[in-house]
């Protein structure tokens, strides 16, 4: 038995995430650790709310709640939304959770005995208009590199390139607008990740089988312009990790805490820990190599704009720490979903946002849509036609089709049981040889977490039965030989239970219900087709489900279309 650890990149706690937030992380995840546990392995599947940092400050004012409360709140929020969407986690944690704080410090200390931290005494910007110092995020201006206008202080999302707010040029402050903001003086810690550069370098060409968008963005990084920096890894915050704590190395740190960045990937280690707090479980043996964890493939999933951080600042924290932690060993990484012609906003509510999408249809609708049209090799675009033709072609018409055809024709010819008697031939090994090459493929890309690959073989595993029963057309058959019609019958309906057992990373829902509908818990995945299609026996009783997808209408994919175009949009 494998034992796999899963991590998606955690969410900013504040707000509610869109559709393309959770096509970038959290889904694909729970599509790999579903199909892990199916297949019989050991998973640990961890995500959790990133709640340090100045979005989560400024949130909170604007709600007018303690910033502490109003994570709380949050957190809780979006636990709910996860779980509607069928979101695996083994554990969903909190970034501002205790074992994080303790964690992150040890981090910082170990590093600095390693020789890894710098103290700085720095100039920073600080706006006059806003009477604070800004965060890298709450500043904004022209990138030095490409030129796009709106690049961030930590990273500009056109070029990937991360940044130092004094990089950029003519820089604002995203509060107020004001660009009244002077360098003042001040002391923080710096992380001496150029030190680590060779290190990381090797490491990365290691990494031969990973996708090409997650190595070219740490190559890049690694490699053009100046190359890997020191990078500051505390702040002048109050909300977050305090960088002062007893038997830190350094003093006079007292009303800064550690940048958001520095703390959030350590919630994957923390959050494991919070789950052994909770469970009485043993963290260690998936994130100490001295305790077990040697024997762990670690896979991390995240969107494009966060892989700087997992190939290069988390690993500096790992390896620097110079202890034996779990490196990840996969990073699967992912474009952008666009919106209708245009992207996801926030403050133009443009586009679908999860609790949304929730209140429209079930997960599954969202899931097969997302999953299918994963933004792997290039962004992807939602549009509600491309949505509505797939939930109504691929859910409705192939695999919901086929198992409402089969169960009500059986149960008006035969009861609500397996039908006995009747032997296989030819089409019945032509199908199972076919089901038989087409599982190992789907097999080898889920392993390879080919989402978009493995959603098309699925398909047409659900296809291939659909064909068979059309081409084999019992209730023809039924009328001149009722004992062949049942065996036809009977392979269709342990199809429909092998369909339930290999559908279910994707479609979870719908699978239960397939699954009940058969009477069966018996999920065991089909490794022997034939074996598999012979699970059900004679005689087994079944009831006819409800209908597993209806379809879509014209008039809600309008209404829906009108509907979350934006209100700001022109
Ligand atoms: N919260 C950014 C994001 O939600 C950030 C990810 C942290 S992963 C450790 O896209
Ligand atoms: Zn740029």
């Amino acid at each position: 038995m494998a034992r796999h650890l899963i991590t998606s990149a955690i969410p900013y706690i504040n707000g509610i995430k869109h559709l393309g937030n959770l096509i970038g992380s959290q889904l694909p995840a729970d599509l790999f650790a579903r199909y892990q546990r199916a297949r019989g392995n050991e998973v640990m599947f961890i995500c959790a709310t990133d709640e340090h940092g100045t979005p989560a400050e400024l949130a909170a004012q604007k709600a007018g709640t303690p910033v502490a409360q109003y994570c709380a709140q949050m957190h809780e929020v979006q636990a709910r939304i996860a779980e509607g969407f069928g979101l695996s986690f083994d554990h969903f944690g909190r970034s501002s959770s205790e074992q994080n704080k303790v964690l992150t410090q040890h981090f910082a200390k170990a590093l600095a005995a390693q020789g890894l931290i710098r103290e700085v005494s720095e100039k920073l910007m600080y706006s006059n208009a806003d009477g604070r110092f800004l965060p890298d995020r709450y500043i904004e201006g022209t990138c030095p590199n490409c030129g796009f206008e709106d690049a961030r202080g930590d990273q500009c999302d056109n070029c990937t390139k991360q940044l130092d707010p004094v990089d950029l040029i003519n820089p604002r402050s995203v509060i107020s607008g004001s660009t009244d903001l002077e360098m003042r003086e001040t002391k923080h810690l710096f992380l001496c990740q150029s030190q680590m550069k060779d290190q990381l370098d090797a490491w990365i060409d290691s990494k031969t089988d990973w996708p090409v968008l997650t190595t070219s963005i740490a190559k890049k990084w690694l490699h053009d312009g100046d190359g890997l920096q020191d990078r500051g890894i505390t702040r002048d915050l109050n909300w977050g990790v305090p960088a002062q704590f007893d038997g830190a190395p350094w003093s006079d740190m007292d009303g800064k805490v550690f940048y958001v960045w520095f703390d959030a990937p350590i919630e994957y280690i923390a959050g494991t820990q919070e789950w052994a707090d909770a469970h009485g479980g043993d963290w260690e043996r998936w994130w100490r190599t001295d305790r077990g964890a040697q024997d762990v493939t670690y896979t991390q999933f995240m969107g494009k704009d966060n892989v700087p951080f997992h190939t290069l600042s988390f690993p500096a924290t790992i390896l620097g720490s110079n202890e034996p932690w779990k490196l990840v060993d996969y990073i699967k990484s992912f474009n952008y979903l666009n919106y209708d012609g245009g992207q996801f906003s926030t403050s133009r509510g443009r586009g679908v946002f999860m609790d949304q999408a929730l209140d429209l249809l079930p997960a599954d609708y969202w899931r097969w849509w997302l999953l299918s049209h994963a933004p792997e090799s290039a962004d992807a675009e939602f549009t509600w036609e491309n949505f509505q033709v797939s939930a109504n072609k691929d859910l409705a018409d192939v695999l919901g089709n086929f198992v409402s055809r089969i169960t009500k024709f059986t149960r008006s010819k035969f009861g609500e049981a397996v039908p006995q008697g009747g032997t296989w031939g030819a089409p019945e090994a032509a199908l199972i040889a076919e089901l038989t090459t087409r599982v190992a493929d789907y097999e080898r890309l889920m392993e390879a977490k080919e989402v978009r690959k493995a959603a098309a073989e699925l398909r047409a595993i659900w296809v291939a039965g659909n064909e068979y029963l059309q081409s084999s057309a019992p209730w023809t058959v039924f009328k001149t030989d009722p004992v062949q019609a049942g065996a036809i019958a009977r392979l269709a309906l342990n199809l429909v239970r092998v369909y339930a057992v290999l559908s279910a990373p994707f479609i979870p829902t719908a699978a239960k219900a397939m699954l009940d509908g058969m009477q069966t818990s018996d999920d065991t995945w089909p490794s022997d087709m034939e074996a598999a299609l012979n699970a059900l026996p004679q005689g087994h009783a079944f009831v006819v489900p409800e209908v597993l997808f209806r379809k879509i209408t014209d008039d809600e994919r309008d209404e829906w279309q009108a509907r979350f175009a934006g209100k700001r949009d022109a």
